[in-house]
Parts: C-alpha cells; sequence; structure tokens
C-alpha cells in the first residue's frame, strides 16, 4: 500500500513543517505492514495543482491523505480532483481543522472519500489496515464517509498516552526555512500537551484537541529534543503546544530535565501563553533552562472586549508579565486582535494604546476572523451575520465583519496598518526586529506579511 501524505498549495507565509503529517506518517510507519508513505508540501515546495498532478503520476498513490486548515480546503478539494482525474482508483481522504469542523461539507464533495475529524494518528493507521482487509469502516474511529449516499460520521477518540506516539517524522519532512522571530537555525517545533481548556470566543483550538489537557513526561519530550540534536542538528526548539504553561509543576519539571540532561538549547514560546499560568519564579527557571522568547496572548486593551471574548484578563498581571520576561531578558511580544465584532473605535484605541505602552518586543496585530470551529463563528452564523461571505478565505489581513461602532471595512482597515505601523516604527523596537531578521527567508518571510497586512487593498 502506497500512502502520499499532503500539505496542499496555498499562498499563506506560514512555511512550517505539518507536523500533524508528521506524526500520521511515523504512526503508519510502526503500526502498518508493508506500507510506503511518501510526503509532499506543496506549499514549501512551490508544488501548484498541475505540478502536483505530474507527481501523482509518478508516484502512483494508492491513498493520497490531504491535510486543511480552512484557508486551504478549497485547495485541499482541489488536489482530490486532480488525484482522481489522474487514476479514479486513488483513495482521497482529508483530515485537520475543516474537515473536523465541516466534516458534511467536505463529503459532499464527490472527489472526496473519506475525512477524517481531529487528531487521527491511530484512527488513520486502522483505516489504512481496513482498507487492505476487509474494508469495515464502521471499525475505524474519527472517519467520515458515504454510505449510499448518506453521510457516516463516526465517533471521535483521542490518543491518550502521548508518549505512546511515535515522534513526527522529519526525516520524511525536510527542513524548513528560517522564519522570522526565529533566532537560531536549525529550528524544530514540540508539542509537549494537546488541549485547552479555556473558553476563548474567537479560537476553536479546544474544539480540535479537546478540552482536557494531555501531556507528555518530560522525559518523553527530551527524548525527541535529544533525537532531533543528533539527527537533524537543531540549534533550537520552539513549543507549539495551545498552552505550555497551564500546569506550572510540568513546566517547572520540564525546565529541570532541560538543565539535569545539559540539553543547552534555546527555546520560545511562539505560540500565545497565557499570562495567569506566569511568575517570576517559572520564568526566573524557563530563562536558566535556554529560554529566549515567549508570546504572550493579550487581544483586547479594552475591559469589556476581554469580558465578550470571554478571555476576561487582568491587565495589572499582562504588565507584570511583560515586565518579567525583560528582567530576565525575555524577548516579549504581545498578540492583539482588532475589531471583535462588539468593538467600537475607542476600544480598538485602546488596544492600540496597550500594545505601545506594554515594554514589549514585537507585536502580532491581526484582524479579527470568524474561524470556523470557534464559538464567536457559530454566534454570528446564528445572527444571519455570515450570509454571503467566503469564510474559506478569510484571512488576519482581511476584515470580513464589520464592527457594531463602524460604518464600513476600509475604516477598520486603516486603524490595523496604523497600529502595525505606530507599534513597529519606534527605536525600542525597530532597530531590534531589524538586525534579529536578517537572513534570506526571513526576509523574504518579512515581505510577505508586509505585502499582505501592509500593502493590500
Ligand atoms: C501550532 C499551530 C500553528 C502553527 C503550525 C501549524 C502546522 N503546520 O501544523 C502555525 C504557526 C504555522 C499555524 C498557522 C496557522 N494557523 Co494554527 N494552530 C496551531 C495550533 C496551536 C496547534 C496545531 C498542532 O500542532 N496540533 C497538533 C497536531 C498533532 O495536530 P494537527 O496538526 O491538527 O494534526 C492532527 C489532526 O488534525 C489530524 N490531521 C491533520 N491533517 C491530517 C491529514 C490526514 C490525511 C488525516 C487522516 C488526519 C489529519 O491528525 C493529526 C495528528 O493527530 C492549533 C490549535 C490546535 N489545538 O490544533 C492552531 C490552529 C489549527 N491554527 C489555526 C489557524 C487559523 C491558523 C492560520 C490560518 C492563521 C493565519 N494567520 O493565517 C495559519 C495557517 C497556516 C497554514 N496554511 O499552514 C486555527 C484553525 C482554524 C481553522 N478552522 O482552520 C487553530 C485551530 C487555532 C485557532 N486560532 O482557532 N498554526
Ligand atoms: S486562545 Fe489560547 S487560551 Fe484561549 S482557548 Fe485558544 S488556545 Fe486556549
Amino acid at each position: 500500500m502506497r500512502v502520499l501524505l499532503v500539505k496542499p498549495p496555498s499562498n499563506t507565509h506560514f512555511v512550517m513543517p505539518p507536523i500533524g503529517l508528521g506524526y500520521i506518517a511515523s504512526y503508519l510507519k510502526k503500526k502498518v505492514e508493508d506500507i510506503e508513505v511518501h510526503f509532499l508540501d506543496c506549499l514549501r515546495d512551490g508544488i501548484n495543482h498541475q505540478k502536483f498532478a505530474d507527481h501523482i503520476r509518478e508516484l502512483k498513490p494508492d491513498v493520497v491523505g490531504i491535510t486543511a486548515f480552512s484557508v486551504e480546503v478549497d485547495s485541499a478539494i482541489r488536489c482530490c480532483q486532480v488525484a482522481k482525474s489522474v487514476a479514479s482508483k486513488i483513495v482521497t481522504v482529508i483530515g485537520g481543522p475543516h474537515a473536523t469542523f465541516m466534516p458534511e461539507e467536505i463529503l459532499s464533495n464527490e472527489q472526496v472519500d473519506f475525512i477524517f475529524r481531529n487528531e487521527a494518528e491511530i484512527a488513520f493507521a486502522e483505516f489504512i489496515e481496513e482498507l487492505k482487509d476487509s474494508r469495515r469502516f464502521e471499525r475505524v474511529s474519527n472517519i467520515g464517509y458515504k454510505v449510499d449516499g448518506r453521510i457516516q460520521l463516526n465517533p471521535v477518540q483521542l490518543p491518550q498516552e502521548l508518549d505512546d506516539l511515535p515522534f513526527p517524522d522529519y526525516e520524511f519532512m525536510g527542513l524548513y526555512p528560517k522564519t522570522y522571530k526565529m533566532k537560531h537555525y536549525p529550528s524544530a517545533p514540540i508539542l509537549t500537551s494537546r488541549g485547552c481548556p479555556f473558553p476563548c470566543t474567537y479560537c476553536s483550538g479546544g474544539k480540535l484537541s479537546g478540552k482536557k489537557v494531555r501531556s507528555r513526561s518530560p522525559q518523553n519530550i527530551i527524548n525527541e529534543i535529544k533525537l532531533l540534536k543528533k539527527n537533524n542538528n537543531i540549534k533550537e526548539f520552539e513549543i507549539w503546544d495551545d498552552n505550555f504553561t497551564l500546569n506550572r509543576k510540568r513546566t517547572d519539571d520540564f525546565c529541570d530535565f532541560l538543565l539535569k540532561e545539559k540539553i543547552n538549547l534555546p527555546w520560545w514560546c511562539p505560540n500565545g501563553l497565557r499570562v495567569e499560568t506566569l511568575d517570576e519564579p517559572l520564568i526566573k527557571k524557563m530563562k536558566e533552562a535556554g529560554l529566549y522568547a515567549i508570546a504572550i496572548g493579550v487581544e483586547s486593551g479594552s475591559e469589556k472586549i476581554q469580558k465578550d471574548m470571554k478571555k476576561n484578563l487582568d491587565f495589572e498581571k499582562v504588565r507584570e508579565v511583560v515586565t518579567l520576561g525583560n528582567k530576565y531578558r525575555i524577548r516579549m511580544e504581545g498578540f492583539f486582535i482588532l475589531g471583535y465584532p462588539t468593538e467600537t473605535r475607542e476600544d480598538i484605541l485602546k488596544t492600540i494604546k496597550m500594545s505601545k505602552g506594554l515594554p514589549l518586543k514585537r507585536a502580532s496585530i491581526l484582524l479579527f476572523q470568524p474561524l470556523i470551529g470557534s464559538e464567536i463563528y457559530d454566534t454570528l452564523k446564528k445572527e444571519g451575520r455570515l450570509e454571503g461571505l467566503d469564510m474559506h478565505n478569510a484571512e488576519y489581513s482581511n476584515p470580513t465583519i464589520l464592527p457594531q461602532g463602524f460604518n464600513d471595512l476600509a475604516e477598520l482597515k486603516k486603524l490595523h496598518k496604523r497600529a502595525i505601523l505606530e507599534f513597529y516604527l519606534r527605536p525600542k523596537v525597530l532597530p531590534g526586529f531589524i538586525l534579529e531578521n536578517l537572513s534570506r527567508d526571513q526576509l523574504k518571510h518579512i515581505w510577505a506579511m508586509i505585502k499582505k497586512y501592509l500593502f493590500s487593498r
């Protein structure tokens, strides 16, 4: 059985390892006999749908499995069409966030045979066994398929013992370019836990990875880092968890292990930590263990919007954590959202003011998008505010929802550009940002972002 796993073509600037496919590949190789697993990252390698057809002709896979965020799903469906047009017997599968949230919508395309919801290492391996053998798909968890024109969605099971999963297969995925904000290269992402219990209305993470947090043991994580050091010569690692510091003791133990095992690698948390989970002893310990940068999710400088987002941050705590980060020479970044549906111009001005008022070195200031799978998406849909909008291609650089206090989206876009320029064009921020991002790949990444966020109409 020959399986091809695919990251589809798209125009995103995020060229990073599709870690979910890395996990699926290593699990398949470990558990399924007589299997050949191949990988194609169309985004990284500049493969469009036409070239994708050539790869299919050459490789002749039995199964094509494609990962898709909502912004990639149209492209993923097109990949299925291409595969079927080369050989109609190829089995097409889509997994990832969009398949989790919109399984019926994807399966209504006749070129898509199966979808998988949520984390599917175990389920996909079971599926391949069934394909080889009795094709009793009712025995496979997380799967969705068509039976006599009806859509069947099997119950979801998430892997509970993360230490039992083999590490993502980097030999298979290969090298990825240096992205902006990354200090050392090569770097690799690490997932130390999955799941998030918080209810933030704009986020769909909890629906994908579950509300209950499942964690790997510190020893298991250290083993992966050691292997990446040995085999891939990594010079740093980055933690991609939804909520890395949620369990204080676990984070503390992990840092102890890094120190005890003399890992000696710089690392960072680019994904947005919650300030309530951080305090001085922990920040100090993380710094001693090699941490050089943290991103924190602030989102809004307005208390009312904090409530509406169900984020409810204490602004004093935000300031305390950013100040502590500076004290320990950790590069602090804040995430901010502009244009939440209940927001007024005054709320946005508060956020802009806060972004500049905190001693942050970086800010990701994004326009609000109702992400498919999030609570606010469902609310807006119920209110009929998404009608006629193309939510598949919703981009953080282009607003789709008019906040309550605005007359037109152009006004919001203007405020967004202003927020980015006012944050970055400051002597405290700009020189450090430039000096840190001088490699060719980083400049390419930054140029793609400038075009998207500052020059798009
Ligand atoms: C780390 C992360 C990133 C990283 C890396 C993503 C990557 N390449 O894997 C970066 C920073 C690049 C990123 C970028 C974006 N992200 Co992001 N990201 C995450 C985060 C926090 C964790 C993802 C993760 O590693 N999960 C763990 C692994 C094991 O799971 P996984 O990758 O989903 O794969 C599993 C399953 O989905 C499934 N699966 C996946 N693919 C396939 C394929 C097949 C064939 C099968 C059978 C199964 C399968 O099995 C895998 C193994 O268990 C999630 C939140 C979350 N809890 O998932 C948001 C999340 C997925 N991201 C989100 C978004 C919106 C984005 C962006 C679109 C944002 C933007 N600015 O444009 C971009 C898209 C970039 C792109 N087109 O590649 C949304 C997705 C919403 C949606 N409806 O699509 C999420 C849910 C967060 C949120 N805000 O709600 N992201
Ligand atoms: S934004 Fe962060 S804390 Fe909030 S639900 Fe999403 S992952 Fe959890």
